[in-house]
């Protein structure tokens, strides 16, 4: 054990500077990436190295000669996002060696690098029955003029065999804040599903009543019977209860979203209608894997989807694809910015989080102007094909244009 360093200011210095380094760092955009859609970036915009040193160390040298780290970080991903006076601020899921996830907020300015934790996490009430994890927050300033948390609550199962110590029952609970600082818990929601996870307020009454996105599902993991992203109306949030979900986006057979899908953030609305970012999800040989798609609902009738292209919108690249699990990326954190910018903020691998950038004239165009999937390789392949057909007809008809000088 004489390798292990003493407690010295050294070690101290070191785990400073490192922590320094990350949250410091510049984040280039990435000039590889270049399907238009978006901007990607670099590097992360949280890991567990953001996380403050003080909650992680005990610095005081008399009870930690050492400096041994007693209460490690594992990960920090799936975020709500909002923007406030300028400001982006992100309510991280973090989770503890332990398992266990806790909410905790960063904020930043630039909204793509420079993020910076506050003192404390937060410390959101509790309720009975207790909550045993909680995890993906997401934000919404609603028309009522409060700001909503919806994530989820999991407890283990009560009907599960005693032999049984996984079975857990998911469901939704809220919080609610003016101010990002003061949370109030409100009871989670009911619903006439057994399970539910990835729900998310929409920004404003509908038909005078809150609406809400579902995810219903029969089990923890399997959506079972419910699959797909629903839609239902409470009378209130002090008591949220949905009498009657209907499914708005279904899971489709060999698509991205065969196996289950969730709604993401809340929508934006755009002067053409509300726009999506949510998750779908396909089994593979090395599990399952996570990709986002996007689509556009009716500006008035939010439950009808108008358009929606075929495949993902962001799947994971290069070192995204590593890490607590495999292929995964999830996202609940969605800002449009007063500048116009559209922030998608996103996780890979339940590991750490990303943003990419956009705008709102950008994703429209992705949306209404990306083909729908064919459900068939035959009718994709001839959809490749009309496309490939009308550029031959643009590029013999446009002798200027810089294709006709390569080989096809
Ligand atoms: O591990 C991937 C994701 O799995 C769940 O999402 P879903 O309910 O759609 O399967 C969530 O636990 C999410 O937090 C996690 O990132």
């Amino acid at each position: 054990m004489s390798s292990i360093p003493s407690y010295n200011s050294a070690r101290l210095k070191s785990l400073v500077e490192r922590y320094r380094s990350k949250v410091e760092a510049p984040n280039p955009v990435d000039s590889t990436w270049q399907n238009g859609w978006y901007e990607r970036f670099e590097n992360p915009v949280l890991t567990r190295d953001h996380i403050p040193l003080t909650w992680r160390y005990d610095l005081n040298p008399k009870t930690n000669p050492r400096l041994l780290e007693r209460l490690g970080i594992n990960a920090v991903m799936n975020s709500g996002a909002i923007e406030i006076d300028g400001k982006i601020y992100l309510v991280s899921r973090t989770e503890g060696y332990d398992r266990k996830s806790f909410f905790a907020i960063a904020e930043s300015y630039s909204g793509v690098d420079g993020f910076r934790y506050q003192e404390y996490p937060l410390d959101i009430p509790e309720i009975d029955p207790p909550t045993t994890n909680m995890y993906d927050m997401r934000l919404v300033k609603h028309q009522d003029g409060w700001i909503y948390g919806t994530f989820c609550c999991e407890r283990k199962c009560k009907k599960a065999p005693k032999s049984d110590t996984s079975s857990a029952d998911a469901q939704t609970g809220i919080v609610r804040t003016k101010d990002l600082k003061k949370w109030e818990r409100l009871p989670d929601l009911r619903t006439n599903s057994a399970q539910q996870r990835n729900v998310v307020l929409h920004p404003e009454f509908v038909n005078g009543k809150y609406a809400l996105y579902t995810r219903p599902q029969d089990g923890f993991i399997d959506t079972g019977s419910g699959g797909g992203i629903g839609w239902g109306y409470s009378d209130s949030m002090e008591n949220a209860y949905i009498e009657k979900e209907i499914i708005i986006n279904g899971r489709v057979y060999h698509t991205i979203k065969e196996v289950k899908n969730g709604m993401g953030a809340a929508p934006i609305k755009t002067p053409e209608g509300w726009l999506h970012v949510a998750h779908g999800v396909r089994a593979t040989a090395s599990g399952l894997r996570y990709v986002l798609f996007a689509f556009l609902c009716d500006l008035n009738e939010p439950w009808k989807v108008i358009a929606e292209p075929g495949g993902h919108f962001l799947a994971p690249l290069g070192y995204e694809r590593v890490g607590d699990l495999v292929s995964v990326i999830f996202s609940n954190g969605l800002v449009q910015r007063d500048n116009g910018e559209v922030l998608i903020y996103y996780a890979s691998c339940d590991t750490r989080m990303h943003v990419a950038r956009s705008d709102v004239g950008t994703l429209l165009d992705y949306v209404k102007g990306t083909p729908p999937d064919m459900l068939t390789s035959a009718g994709c392949v001839r959809q490749r094909i009309e496309l490939v057909k009308k550029n031959l007809e643009y590029i013999n008809s446009n002798p200027d244009c810089p294709l006709l000088k390569q080989t096809r």
